[in-house]
């Protein structure tokens, strides 16, 4: 070999060495973190972890057929850990028909076609744990596909051995009382079936039928399936409407003031908390793995049941009550055009605090797969405030005491595609909503542009990687459209950009990391009637650090609601303007803050 090539090639792989092996610097940064943590009681790592979700079908596309795979996001690992997050929790990535992306499991020891293969699956979580990342799995227990052969057995004979999976109603008995579902073209959950003359329950859609939880094997089938996941090493579940799964299976007639409200009336049944610790004793509590819940219903006063530790039941759970904000009462999902309420939405946040302060952990998210972007819904998505209010929310959901739920897209800024028309919608809930809406002659126009804002498919656009042709999310045709924004909009760009909201995502992660008071100091609110500015306090020994965040899109003056004492300063410690530096003390009397400004400062003496 040429000397020049044996020099290159040795300096190559230097690099390469170099890349891979964590810097000096980095070590030590890391020791001084772990010192600060030492001694803090109820330590665990799912609650200083930060929780990045990704979308698979939306992610990374590896083979050109226009879906994300998981061959894609094997290739993205890398840009995954630049993000310094410490766990994936990945929607459903197991065989299905595909009616509500996955939601529909007709096999819960496959992958999706789509998705790739069992070795495909096994390459991604070698390819994490190599990288120090933890994954977590969707179960998606409370139904299955009608596809899957326990339906299909199930639905064959009345006195086929799989009947007793899921729940029916013979026709004979008359009508069952009815029962709402969201994803039913009808609203119906009750789905007459003339094999065998009997309703099948379904509270989401036709092809998604409900397990019967009651009958042991059932329940069986399920934590068999979820020990065949842990035994390959995955670190945990995310778990799907799980307060639905135990049911009054005597299917009452439902009180008049009911009104489809099927939280509150079907789910959280009477056997939940039984089949949970079961379910904890069967599997969960043999591995040291996480598990939250998804607390479709779940209230502060019925919290402490699902995750308190002498429970045995789950870890965390995800309520509902901020994502549920500012929508008009009765009307589906149109929000309030008046906008939320801010004074409302600290309401919300610190009664979970507050919650979980003594006992139990908490979780914050303001984006998921079944929500708008989070910055339309919950910041400003025009042109000029795009990027500092995305970094506003980013500093909120990185500075409470909470396990951050943090979702895909976001770290860009990614905002709301806002569809015109129906053609151009993917999603079960929106198809069959507007279907229902138009088979009873109600007004079209206003339902979509409702969703132009809570519709669900804002969320789930390909991801954006740079400016080439489908924002180098697939060579072929995606699945569902672009946000036009990726142009300028993308990891390319903006990981060049230090300004960028993507740098700030990452700054913001390594900020919680390092500093304990982030994750365990205690949360005090202030200045709760504020109507502009979030403001609240972190304390844990003698450090405490205040967070400032203003919601409009206003210049506002604000005084800071802790007096500093004497001698005290405040050390800014973030900022998303280039205002505060951190390092620099603020000035002592009144702060005015710029449009959706956040600024973190530490008190010192
Ligand atoms: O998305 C919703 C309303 O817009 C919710 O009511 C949602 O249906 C509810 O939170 C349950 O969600 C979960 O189960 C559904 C699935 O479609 C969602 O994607 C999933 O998160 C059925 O499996």
């Amino acid at each position: 070999m040429p000397v020049r090539l044996l020099i290159t090639c040795c300096l190559a792989g230097l690099l390469a060495a170099c890349k891979l092996m964590p810097k000096e610097e980095d070590k030590k940064e890391e020791k001084k973190a772990s010192d600060k943590y030492a001694g803090i009681p109820g330590r665990k790592w799912w609650k200083e972890a930060v929780v990045y979700q990704v979308y698979p079908r939306s992610f990374k596309d590896s083979d050109g057929d226009g879906v994300g795979d998981l061959k894609g996001i094997l290739s993205k690992l890398d840009y995954i850990k630049s993000l310094g997050v410490d766990v994936v929790w990945l929607n459903p990535i197991f065989a299905s028909p595909n009616d509500d992306n996955g939601y529909d499991i007709s096999d819960y020891e496959g992958i999706m076609t789509a998705f790739g293969t069992m070795a495909d699956f096994d390459a991604l979580l070698k390819g994490m744990h190599e990288r120090g990342i933890k994954l977590v799995l969707d179960l998606v227990a409370n139904h299955s596909s009608d596809e899957h052969n326990w339906f299909k057995q199930s639905r064959a004979s009345r006195n086929n051995p799989y009947r007793h999976y899921y729940h029916w109603w013979p026709a004979e008995k008359g009508k069952p009382d009815p029962r709402f579902s969201f994803f039913d073209v009808d609203g119906s959950a009750w789905k007459y079936d003339s094999t065998t003359k009997s309703y099948y329950l379904h509270y989401f859609g036709r092809k998604q039928p409900d397990l019967n939880w009651e009958n042991p094997v059932v329940r069986t089938e399920i934590f068999n399936m979820m020990n065949f996941w842990f035994k390959k090493g995955v670190d945990g579940f995310r778990m799907d409407v799980i307060p639905f799964i135990s049911k009054d299976t005597s299917f009452p007639t439902l009180p008049a003031r009911y009104h489809g409200d099927f939280v509150r009336y079907y789910a959280n049944g009477p056997h939940l908390h039984e089949y949970l610790q079961q379910m904890n004793k069967e599997a969960l509590r043999n591995y040291d793995i996480m598990t939250v819940a998804e607390g479709i219903g779940v209230t502060p006063a019925t919290a402490h049941d699902f995750v308190d530790e002498d429970r045995n039941e789950l870890q965390m759970l995800y309520h509902f009550d901020g994502v549920g904000l500012g929508y008009l009462p009765g009307q589906f999902k149109q929000v309030d055009p008046k906008g939320y309420s801010l004074v409302a939405f600290k309401e919300i946040y610190s009664r979970w605090d507050s919650t979980f302060a003594q006992k139990g952990w908490g979780t914050i998210y303001l984006g998921n797969h079944d929500q708008p972007r989070m910055v339309t819904r919950w910041g400003n998505d025009a042109p000029a405030f795009r990027e500092p209010s995305s970094k506003m929310l980013t500093t909120f959901l990185l500075s409470m005491r909470a396990t951050p739920y943090y979702y895909f897209g976001d770290e860009l800024g990614m905002s709301n595609i806002k569809f015109d028309s129906i053609q151009e919608y993917r999603d079960i809930e929106t198809l069959n909503m507007y279907r229902k809406i138009k088979k009873e002659g109600g007004d079209l126009v206003y339902f979509l542009k409702g969703q132009q804002i809570s519709a669900r498919d804002n969320g789930r656009t390909p991801f954006q990687w740079d400016s080439t042709e489908h924002a180098g999310f697939t060579s072929g045709m995606p699945w569902l459209k672009l946000h036009p924004g990726y142009k300028t909009v993308n990891v390319a760009a903006e990981e060049k950009d230090p300004a960028s909201v993507l740098n700030y995502f990452k700054k913001m992660v390594r900020l919680r990391k390092s500093n304990p008071v982030l994750v365990y100091g205690k949360y005090q609110l202030i200045d709760k009637d504020n109507p502009s500015v979030y403001a609240y306090a972190r304390t844990l020994g003698n450090e405490q650090w205040v967070i400032v965040l203003n919601f409009t899109s206003l210049g506002q003056y604000y005084t800071p609601g802790l007096p500093l004492k004497q001698g005290e300063k405040r050390m800014v410690q973030m900022g998303n303007y280039s205002s505060y530096a951190p390092g620099t003390m603020l000035p002592e009397g009144n702060l005015l803050l710029k449009p959706y400004e956040a600024l973190i400062y530490k008190m010192i003496k």
